[in-house]
């Protein structure tokens, strides 16, 4: 199948079909692999309180961060996970080259150096409202983000502030930098019997892994 270059809006961009089905198994399979591990793999964290919730949870299943963590508590970032001293993985070779390989091709970013790779397992409980990734203390860099499984329906801020939405594959990826970097954005349902190939042995039916990819500090 060949890539499908989107673009909704300036400096955001989805690439469909950019995994192939043996790739994203393989994806899945080292993803799943490092989930596994029982002090840094996938946990189900707690949420910065807000005025509807005095003690909510992560609103995915189950989540896990590479390189840095980004605390659900605090929204900051951490060398190890607080609570439990440890350090995540670090964030494998073969990602960090992926992700260098995709903005070279799809969105050139001099010096770029993936930092912190926060890992999303939805359901069709799970949710993420919409919001703006300000929580990296280095704004610039863009964010790159990988999808496999179920198709979601995802929220964007166009260039003149309205919400817009389109649907997310998976074996997809995007990336939102420069002008789009700050936009708000969100996730909506995630739609049935949508799975992409690949993802059958690792995701069921209305699940969706995302892995977002993150410049986080300057350096
Ligand atoms: O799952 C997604 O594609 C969105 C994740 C997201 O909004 C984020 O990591 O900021």
């Amino acid at each position: 199948m060949r890539m499908k270059l989107i673009n909704p809006r300036k400096d955001f961009f989805i690439v469909e079909d950019f995994f192939t089905p043996g790739q994203a198994s393989e994806w899945l399979s080292l993803i799943s692999f490092l989930g596994e591990d029982e002090k840094c793999g996938f946990h189900h964290p707690d949420l910065k309180p807000n005025r509807f919730h005095k003690s909510p949870k992560y609103p995915v299943k189950k989540f896990m961060c590479l390189g840095l963590y980004w605390n659900p508590l605090d929204y900051l970032y951490y060398d190890k996970i607080p609570g439990k001293g440890v350090s995540c993985h670090k964030i494998p070779h073969e990602l960090v080259n992926l992700s260098k390989g995709i903005l070279e091709k799809f969105y050139p970013t001099p010096h770029y150096i993936p930092q912190s790779v926060m890992v999303n397992y939805y359901t069709d409980k799970s949710s993420m409202g919409i919001h703006v990734d300000k929580d990296e203390p280095y704004k610039e860099a863009p964010i790159i983000g990988l999808n496999f499984g179920s198709t979601c329906r995802f929220f964007y801020e166009d260039e003149n502030a309205e919400m817009k939405e389109m649907r997310i594959p998976g074996n997809s990826i995007y990336i939102f930098g420069g002008t789009a970097r700050l936009m708000r954005h969100g996730l909506g349902s995630i739609y049935s019997k949508t799975l992409s190939p690949g993802s059958e042995a690792f995701l069921s039916n209305k699940e969706r892994l995302n892995l977002t990819i993150r410049q986080v500090l300057k350096r």
